[in-house]
């Protein structure tokens, strides 16, 4: 019998099927495979007396580490303008990750009842990425959400981001008979509590939704990124490949750059061009 992963708890994974949801484990020599089962995942499985186990993972479209998933449509990172503020480090360092992993990024911007989503909305929709500034409070016909459920349509979707940036929340507001655990954030440490503990998709008739727990940092050197495959984790600078002076640019300090160019231009956003920068730089050689 085939299915696919929906949810991974504590060493055990429910896996959807033609026949409903079963709850599986793995035998210890899969676990200790070089990939382990993760949400997204298309598996085998089979049933004995006593259990249900995962015999194979089949072929991977794509695969994200953080939160680890696989076969994934479109991850949409929620980013909250304030509490906490976007740290656009963090954000540029998934959307490298999500590039290079081929898969297809969408920003939701949360909170804009707090601050202005503008700054974030303007480089990052210039940077090509689908934005969509969300509320809380706002109607369910606001233009941004409509906009968002027909991008999801049809989709298997991963919502990712920091703690308490609001994923639960917004979750809940495109699937309201869901009620995911949402929480305060902690004001003293200016970030969220964590509250969803483990990455899971529900289902409705057209699309597969996944929350995932909250991530605080994220190292593109730790996920095995070299410093000349990193300007293509950009998506924006790829209409200027091949149109530098040197042929090995690094998009750095050489001269007749056109990535840098364009950045200075305003073609590309700067601080798009600055984290490009700065990552290179802790990139090991
Ligand atoms: N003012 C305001 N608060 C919001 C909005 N969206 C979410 N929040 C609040 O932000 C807090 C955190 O929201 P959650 O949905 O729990 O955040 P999360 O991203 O799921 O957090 P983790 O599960 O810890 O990763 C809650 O108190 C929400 O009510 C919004 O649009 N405006
Ligand atoms: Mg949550
Ligand atoms: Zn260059």
């Amino acid at each position: 019998m085939t299915g696919r992963i929906i949810k991974v708890a504590r060493g055990s994974f429910h896996v959807e099927t033609a026949s409903g949801v079963v709850v599986c484990r793995t035998r210890g020599n899969l676990r200790l495979a070089e990939t382990s089962p993760c949400a997204g995942d298309f598996v085998t499985i089979s049933q004995t007396e006593a259990d249900t186990i995962i015999e194979k993972i089949l072929p991977r479209r794509n695969f994200i580490p953080r939160p680890p998933a696989a076969n994934i449509d479109l991850l949409l990172f929620v980013v909250s303008v304030c509490e906490p503020r976007p740290n656009t480090a963090v954000l540029d360092t998934m959307t490298v990750l999500a590039q290079l992993a081929e898969v297809p990024v969408a920003i939701a911007l949360t909170k804009c009842d707090l601050a202005m989503p503008e700054p974030w909305k303007n480089i990052y929709r210039r940077a090509g990425f689908p934005v969509y500034c969300l509320c809380r409070t706002d109607s369910n016909k606001t233009d941004d959400l409509v906009a968002l459920r027909n991008e999801l349509h049809d989709r298997t979707v991963l919502l990712a981001g920091n703690s308490g940036a609001g994923k639960s929340t917004l979750l809940n507001r495109i699937l309201p008979e869901l009620g995911q655990e949402t929480a305060e954030i902690s004001h003293k440490l200016g970030r969220g509590k964590h509250t969803t503990r483990q990455t899971a998709f529900f289902r409705t008739d057209n699309m597969l939704l996944g929350d995932s727990p909250g991530f605080s940092s994220l190292d593109l050197a730790q996920q095995g990124v070299k410093r000349q495959e990193l300007a293509e984790g950009f998506r924006e600078f790829t209409p200027y490949f091949g149109q530098c002076r040197f042929q090995d640019c690094t998009h750095l300090r050489e001269p007749g750059c056109t990535v840098r160019k364009a950045a200075e231009a305003g073609e590309i956003p700067l601080e798009r061009y600055e984290n490009y920068v700065r990552f290179y730089k802790a990139l090991p050689m």
